[in-house]
């Protein structure tokens, strides 16, 4: 199935597709397939549109309802799997450039709420750090009017590409939305090759991990997650009438939140995940049965 289907097919059937958090689950994936020259989809995917602002360090959709941000002609194209900064490319339009790139860059300074063509070139975080010493951090472009001082601010400069704040992390996100920093990628991968390979795919010769164009279809791994029930017992002394409704609510919540602190629900949950993996082929839906 292509990735997607494979997304809809483990949600129906089981909870997801897999994520990798370690090196045992690495393995135990590995130890139950056949030594076989083909690929199987992981949950992992790296999302194009998945911008945040350096001024505001959260998730922010750059799509088409925002007419000020355009973005220039096939980006963002993520080339070679290492873009995951933002220039200003002919002072208008958006494109997706390595953040090791030296470029000129454009700070914001909100005091006199001010816009700084710095006309050094410096790499990204190089220049982030420089606004963020200087002025109060690279620009963001969050409106009409925001692009237009931009434009203003740029202009006759002759600089073709210029740093902003719009960055992203790469391959960021698992499909059951866990987050998990683990990587195993096979030598030169992630390669983005051909410019459109956005998911990961474990392969079931090495065990090792390579991007993928989420079009094709492979085998894939979907896991299910077992909640386990635990009765906990406890004894209670107190001078407190413990008939009383109010009082019985108050000690309901703070026994509820010492166990959630103890993140018992998560420990017990993360231990069942892995004992209950499946295996699923590519075949028709028909031949597809859970193990
Ligand atoms: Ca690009």
């Amino acid at each position: 199935m292509t990735w997607t289907e494979a997304q809809s097919y483990c949600r129906e059937h089981f909870t997801d597709l897999v994520t990798i958090y370690n090196s045992n689950i690495n393995q135990l994936l590995f130890s139950m397939t056949p030594r076989i020259s083909a690929d199987a989809w992981l949950g992992l995917y790296n999302d194009r549109y998945s911008w945040k602002w350096s001024m505001e360090g959260k998730l922010f959709y750059v799509g088409s309802k925002h007419e000020f941000l355009i973005w220039a002609n096939g980006q963002p194209d993520c080339v070679n799997a290492k873009e995951y900064c933002v220039a200003l490319q002919g002072q208008t339009q958006m494109d997706d450039r390595p953040c090791g790139d030296s470029y000129p860059f454009l700070c914001y300074n909100a005091k006199n709420t001010s816009y700084i063509l710095v006309k050094e070139s410096r790499s990204w975080s190089e220049a982030q750090s420089y606004c963020r010493t200087y002025h109060t951090d690279l620009t963001s472009i969050r409106s009409k009017e925001e692009k237009s001082n931009i434009t203003l601010t740029l202009n006759g400069s002759g600089v073709q590409y210029v740093w902003i704040g719009l960055y992203r992390d790469p391959w960021a996100f698992w499909s059951d939305n866990t987050t998990s920093t683990f990587t195993n990628w096979m030598p030169y991968q992630p390669d983005n090759y051909n410019s459109n390979e956005y998911c990961g795919a474990f392969n079931l010769m090495t065990g090792k991990w390579a991007d993928v164009f989420c079009g094709v279809r492979v085998f894939f791994f979907c896991f299910t997650a077992v909640t386990k029930q635990t009765v906990l017992k406890m004894k209670l002394q107190s001078e407190a009438d413990m008939h009383s409704t109010e009082i019985q609510q108050q000690v309901s919540q703070q026994v509820s939140s010492s166990v959630t602190n103890t993140n018992l629900t998560q420990v017990q949950t993360m231990l069942h995940v892995f004992h209950h993996l499946h295996i699923l082929s590519s075949c028709q839906a028909s031949c597809c049965q859970k193990d």
